[in-house]
């Protein structure tokens, strides 16, 4: 890419930063189907163009959105959701850094096209990085980042060309800089002697593969042209009774009526309100409890709230309904209280990472995660490094699995990337995850971060910023980042709830020596609680194993050396965890694709499963843990087997 055009792009992305309001505007409710919405997915096949040219700016100057792609050129057909990066044969395409493009036309129903009380909505649920929206031919959004949807009102363009077709074209461009989140730098290898000219690669300061493309549902929807534009839930419990606060925004109206009804899962109203802000009781309210913390967990009432407005053409209505799970979450000196009783972080880190579709979203993979989780007897984890999609957050609502929630700042280790244009956009992404996430009740913390360089001077003022900002926004939730620092010079750990640490000993360092993991964990725990006293979790920990290899006595590589490197870490938590560490997340739940590097074998190989979902030895060990911790904290009073509390939940839950 010309360092022109490059310098270009950032140019207009600056200024396209700098004039953005911090406020969001409206909300950004799961597109659903109720009595007065509609919903069609655009998933399946999309024509496709990579930009190969020098600069990249081919689409731009021919202008690609102005006519059907494939009459500009080759095209690919292309699935959605999925990276585009796997697909195909093509190495080039692999690790191709710039503009691609995505066009797919849709015809709409008469109905939509023809009825101008109806708003026609086009959401796009993850675009990996930067994307830049027209639909036949107009352009109508931009969005900057990936792992948060999107959306554009698109009516006035449907409804002017209705029984015909419309063309929706994205241009998405992958790459990172200094200022993106996660971030990454464009370095120009101008050495002739080494490299052809205009070369130039993509750096990044994260450990796992920026696949980029359409990783998510692309869906077109409906409201009533006026509509229930949010709804934001809190709850709390007083003495047995459930208390839902709620508020609702009402876009293009004020004279409206809003009627609420709690639902049941029996079907039985539960409590009634009225008007766009209040609080409902229930009296003998059943809560929202994780998985294993309960006999039965992750119960969810159903929110349903009824817009009626009075129009000059008559009276619309709207109608949206939320899954409501009631519960309390505290931090509470050294404890993590779940309606308040302590609970205890047995779980894992994730990747959105498969073979071939890379990180597009496949309810398949989805469905084999989560009851893999369950098999674990895991009861949480933390989406690391960046947000899952939405369908993942619900079924972690439905199955109680509790989430430490992390945005993508993923990375921040320069200087560059901690400068006030990092800082705007990083706030940015934390409204829009708030802004996603914040009804979901298995969310009970936020992450800002993972690993930024904390022990810079002026990390000092920016984790301030945002875990402040982060609190701000949701009050309800405690805050937190992930460190790898040391914990005298960190300077984001007085700001947070509860202290995160990754470590990885007797890996990077002290290669082979087993026998002084348990003193290092030890010593890890009791430099942190000495200086914050605040509550641990050891949010990063775990060895590599390649499947099938064998070696006793344990080198590293190998199955067991993994195995023996978690025992040593158990033995260590467990002298903690009845005291200030309040919980344990393996590093990692499958095998995840990187960058390539002498210290990777054809990606990260620290899961406990395979890339493909099946055990290594280490799962196993695993399992037994978490069912007999589940076991002793959850359920003292029950002397059953793992395998007996499991069928039991696995049969509530089905
Ligand atoms: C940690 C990072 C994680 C890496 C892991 C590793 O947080 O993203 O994948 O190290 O090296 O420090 O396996």
């Amino acid at each position: 890419m010309a360092r022109t055009l490059w310098v270009t792009w950032a140019a207009a992305l600056w200024a396209a930063l700098c004039c953005r309001a911090l406020a969001l505007e409206g909300g950004m409710l799961y597109p659903q189907e109720t009595p007065s919405r509609e919903r069609k997915d655009l998933n399946g096949l999309w024509d496709f163009r990579a930009d190969f040219s020098e600069d990249r700016n081919q689409g731009f100057l021919e202008r690609w959105y102005q006519r059907p792609l494939r009459e500009s050129g080759p095209v690919l057909d292309m699935p959605v959701p999925s990276s585009f990066n796997d697909l195909g044969q093509d190495r080039k395409l692999h690790s191709f850094i710039g503009w691609v493009w995505y066009e797919r036309q849709v015809l709409v129903p008469q109905s939509w096209a023809q009825d101008p009380g109806t708003r026609v909505m086009l959401r796009i649920s993850s675009a990996h990085y930067y994307t830049i929206v027209w639909v036949n031919g107009v352009h109508v959004t931009e969005h900057e980042g990936g792992h948060l949807p999107f959306e554009v009102d698109i009516s006035k363009l449907v409804q002017s060309n209705p029984g015909e077709p419309n063309r929706i074209t994205i241009a998405i461009n992958n790459t990172l800089t200094l200022h993106t989140l996660p971030p990454g730098m464009i370095e120009h290898m101008t050495d002739r002697s080494r490299y052809p000219k205009d070369y130039f690669v993509q750096k990044t300061y994260f450990d796992f593969f920026n696949y980029a493309g359409l990783h998510r549902s692309v869906f077109l929807y409906t409201t009533p042209v006026s509509y229930i534009d949010d709804i934001t839930v809190t709850t709390s419990v007083d003495q047995g009774t459930g208390l839902v606060n709620y508020e609702v925004v009402v876009k293009s109206n004020e004279n409206f009526e809003l009627e609420l009804l709690l639902w049941d899962k029996e079907g039985r109203v539960v409590a009634k309100g009225t008007g766009a802000r209040g609080q409902l009781a229930v009296p003998s309210a059943q809560l929202w409890w994780p998985y294993l913390m309960h006999e039965q967990p992750a119960y969810l009432y159903s929110l349903e709230v009824t817009l009626v407005v009075q129009t000059g053409a008559g009276i619309v209505s709207d109608v949206y309904t939320l899954p409501v799970g009631i519960r309390t979450v505290e931090v509470v000196r050294s404890q993590f209280l779940i309606n308040g009783k302590p609970f205890y972080f047995h779980g894992v880190n994730k990747h959105e990472d498969a073979d071939i579709r890379g990180k597009g979203f496949d309810w398949a993979l989805v469905m084999k995660d989560f009851n893999l989780l369950r098999w674990l007897g895991a009861n949480s984890f933390r989406t690391s490094h960046y947000p899952y999609a939405e369908e993942v957050m619900q079924l972690c609502d439905r199955y109680g699995i509790v989430v430490i929630d992390e945005c993508p700042g993923v990375g921040i280790v320069f200087p560059g990337s901690f400068k006030n244009i990092s800082l705007k956009h990083h706030l940015e992404v934390m409204e829009e995850l708030v802004r996603r996430d914040k009804n979901h009740p298995a969310v009970v913390m936020w992450s800002v971060a993972n690993e930024p360089a904390s022990q810079l001077a002026p990390a000092a003022y920016y984790l301030k910023t945002v875990i402040g900002h982060t609190k701000a926004l949701d009050p309800t939730r405690p805050v937190t980042f992930v460190s790898n620092s040391k914990p005298e010079v960190d300077h984001g750990a007085p700001y947070v709830d509860v202290i995160c640490i990754n470590s990885y000993y007797s890996w990077y360092h002290d290669f082979g020596h087993l026998e002084v993991i348990q003193l290092q964990v030890n010593t890890q725990f009791e430099n942190w609680y000495k200086l914050y006293q605040k509550p641990i979790i050891q949010s990063e920990y775990g060895a590599e194993a390649i499947p099938g290899l064998h070696q006793d006595p344990p080198l590293m590589f190998s199955e067991e050396y993994q195995k023996f490197v978690l025992q040593q870490y158990h033995l260590a938590l467990d002298q903690k965890r009845k005291d200030y560490v309040i919980g344990e997340l393996i590093w990692n739940f499958a095998d995840f694709m990187t960058d390539q590097s002498p210290q990777r074998v054809v990606g990260n190989k620290k899961g406990i499963f395979t890339r493909q979902r099946q055990p290594k030895g280490s799962a196993f060990l695993l399992r037994e843990r978490y069912w007999k911790i589940a076991n002793e904290t959850m359920y003292p009073h029950l002397a059953v087997t793992p395998q007996y509390l499991e069928n039991q939940f696995f049969y509530s839950l089905v």
